[in-house]
């Protein structure tokens, strides 16, 4: 039981899920948790900034330890627990390139998709023009072909990094299950809609899935024409 751990987290937050995902792939359940409410502020509470500075979730504690970015707290959970549960880093050199590599590719990716689902919240009106708008849904769009790209080249059935389920799909998972949430279409990504398939029902994806996604399965479908 991981019970000198600590996850403070929103539900729905793929920077939060990452980190459930990885507690469960390596088999440490049973950590202390505390689900807050992004829409009333409590992310700015005393108790998190003590943790966080920036007032962002997840914020993680083991034991003194503190990791409040998703990446270094998944690297950190591999590390750590290297030999419990699944083995998240390849230890063949072609596949761990891979790994990293997908992984980082991971970051641009959620900003993009931000970039179009949270448009109005993330750019004050004064600079929100159709233009820019345009724009930003050309790069998600360009963006969600290399993954599609990506897959379709590894061959149906595989995971984003190779045959093996890793860290890269600790990392990148949740914002494609964000992408279908906001309306993807399967019929013009089916590797992407594969992969979130298969995906789906593994046991540690299943187990953490967001409660309020189960309620309202669909979110807005802002990405339908995408
Ligand atoms: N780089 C951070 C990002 C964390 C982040 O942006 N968290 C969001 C929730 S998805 C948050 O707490 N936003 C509230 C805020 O920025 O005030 C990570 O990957 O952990």
């Amino acid at each position: 039981m991981a019970t000198d751990m600590t996850l403070i987290w929103f539900s729905g937050s793929p920077p939060c899920w990452r980190v459930m995902i990885a507690l469960e792939e390596k088999n440490l359940q049973g950590y202390n948790q505390k689900l807050l409410d992004f829409l009333k502020g409590e992310h700015k509470s005393q108790e998190v900034l003590d943790i966080n500075p920036r007032g962002q979730l997840p914020a993680f504690k083991h034991g003194n330890n503190i990791l409040n970015e998703s990446y270094a707290a998944c690297l950190y959970l591999e590390e750590q627990f290297k030999s419990q549960g699944t083995r998240l880093i390849p230890m063949a050199a072609p596949e761990q390139a891979l790994t990293y590599q997908r992984m980082f590719e991971g970051v641009p990716f959620m900003d993009k998709i931000a970039n179009v689902i949270y448009y109005e919240w993330k750019f004050p009106e004064g600079e929100r023009h159709d233009s820019s708008l345009k724009r930003h849904r050309e790069a998600l769009t360009a963006e969600l072909k290399l993954w599609e790209g990506y897959l379709e080249k590894l061959g149906a059935g595989s995971y984003l990094a190779g045959k093996n389920f890793t860290l890269a799909d600790v990392v990148v998972f949740p914002c494609i299950a964000y992408v279908f949430r906001f309306g993807l279409s399967e019929k013009n990504y089916p590797r992407l809609a594969g992969y979130y398939g298969l995906l789906k029902e593994r046991p540690s994806v299943k187990t953490s899935w967001p409660k309020n996604w189960l309620e309202t399965p669909q979110a807005e479908d802002k990405l339908k024409d995408i």
